[in-house]
């Protein structure tokens, strides 16, 4: 080992050496010794030194390293603490917010524990609501029962009041119609008396030339002679060579009219030939016609008003009046003239426009290329054919809507509205003044 560690210069002195050694003997044998023991401290010490030398260095290398795992733990544990102190934060946050949850929780459930017992009372509530309203609702049923019980009686009391009323209707009707009998009683009790004074005047004088004298003109003439009471009376319209009877109305509006036309319960017929309507027909007491000829010598004595009365099966009254009045001769058809309208039965005069012709079934003189008269059942002053007929055909109640040929007076009550009664008269325009 010794050799292989020597350096050259050194082995070289030992082959010398030991050349030498061994021609001197034993002398050189003890130096040898000597040097060998040198070399041997010296290479011990070398060795020493050297191992020392790496033992250092290695033992510097080892602190190193040492100081640099230190330093390297070192910063390890710091992160490690870093870490530790994180994980410890969280778990604290996350404990907290658990602990928070935990609270919620609680409160959440006492909130729904409250809720559910709010609702069972409220349950509560609302059963007994419903019964409430079963009971009230019950109660109105038997008011409503009770109410409609009295209603039912008080229906049955009306009931029986209206019967009431219509029987006293009727009885007034009666005593109403037996009144105007009594005064057309009256009236004819008058005449009689009247024609037997003439006839004692007649037979006294022994002269028939009086009895014009005695006779009235018309109605107006006989109110003014002070005969008040509405009825029939025996009149002498001059151009007439004889005396005929005729309604006098009384009353309305002061009296002295002469009624022309009456219609009032359908009893009279209408529907009549030219010749019928020239002379009159019907019931002068009643329902009739005054006749053309006679009202045309009339109208032409003087100056007459026309008043026209109507009554509509719902009670109702109404007039259409005009401040003059006559009617043409036979040769002009007994065309008609009214003006001056007044009157609650229209806005308008229900007369066509004046100077219209008579027509009848059998005398076609209006203005259509129909034959009104023939439609409207009746003689009229037919337009085309005009707004009215008080000669149509007499319907009853009930009967009396929806009807064209019925008593028509356009502007009081519509076109096909039949009229329950009608009165046309007239008076001399200057009766009273
Ligand atoms: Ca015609």
């Amino acid at each position: 080992m010794l050799r292989s560690a020597c350096p050259d210069a050194k082995c070289t002195f030992l082959t010398s050496c030991r050349h030498d050694n061994r021609h001197e003997g034993h002398t050189e044998h003890s130096a040898r010794g000597l040097l060998e023991g040198f070399i041997q401290d010296s290479v011990h010490s070398e060795t020493a030194q050297q191992q020392q030398t790496a033992v250092h260095n290695q033992t510097a290398a080892m602190l190193q390293i040492g100081t640099s795992l230190l330093s390297h733990t070192a910063e390890q544990t710091r992160k490690l603490s870093d870490v530790e102190a994180q994980v410890l934060n969280q778990t604290t946050r996350l404990e907290i917010q658990l602990l928070e949850n935990s609270l919620s929780t609680n409160k959440l459930e006492r909130e729904v524990l409250q809720q559910t017992h709010d609702i069972s009372r409220l349950h509560d509530k609302n059963s007994l609501l419903e019964r409430k309203v079963v009971e009230v609702e019950q109660r109105q049923q038997q008011e409503l029962q009770a109410l409609r019980r009295e209603r039912d009686e008080l229906q049955q009391a009306v009931l029986q009041r209206g019967e009431l009323m219509d029987a006293l209707e009727r009885q007034l009707l009666g005593a109403t119609h037996n009144q105007t009998v009594l005064q057309r009683q009256q009236a004819e009790l008058t005449e009689t008396v009247r024609t037997l004074l003439n006839a004692i005047a007649q037979a006294s004088s022994q002269g028939p030339a009086k009895e014009d004298a005695i006779l009235f003109s018309d109605c107006a003439d006989a109110y003014e002679a002070g005969l008040t009471a509405s009825g029939v009376y025996t009149v002498k319209i001059s151009d007439s060579t004889e005396a005929m009877k005729v309604y006098c109305n009384m009353e309305s509006q002061g009296g002295g009219w002469t009624v022309i036309q009456h219609r009032e319960n359908g009893a009279t017929d209408f529907h009549r030939p030219w010749q019928e309507y020239k002379m009159g027909f019907g019931d002068v007491a009643a329902e009739h016609w005054m006749g053309n000829q006679h009202v045309y010598y009339l109208s032409h004595q003087q100056h007459f008003v026309l008043r026209v009365e109507l009554r509509d099966w719902e009670g109702n009254v109404a007039f259409s009046q005009y401040e003059r009045f006559y009617i043409s001769s036979e040769k002009l058809n007994y065309r008609i003239y009214v003006k001056g309208y007044t009157g609650t039965a229209g806005k308008y005069s229900s007369f066509a426009q004046s100077g219209i012709d008579f027509s009848t079934k059998d005398m076609d003189n209006d203005n259509c290329a129909c034959k009104c008269a023939q439609m409207a059942t009746g003689g009229w002053w037919f337009d085309a054919c005009g707004p009215s007929n008080l000669n149509g055909m007499y319907y009853t109640a009930g009967q009396n809507t929806g009807k064209f040929n019925g008593i028509k007076w356009h502007y009081w009550k519509g076109s096909s509205y039949s009229l329950r009664s009608t009165t046309m008269m007239i008076r001399p325009v200057d009766f009273g003044v």
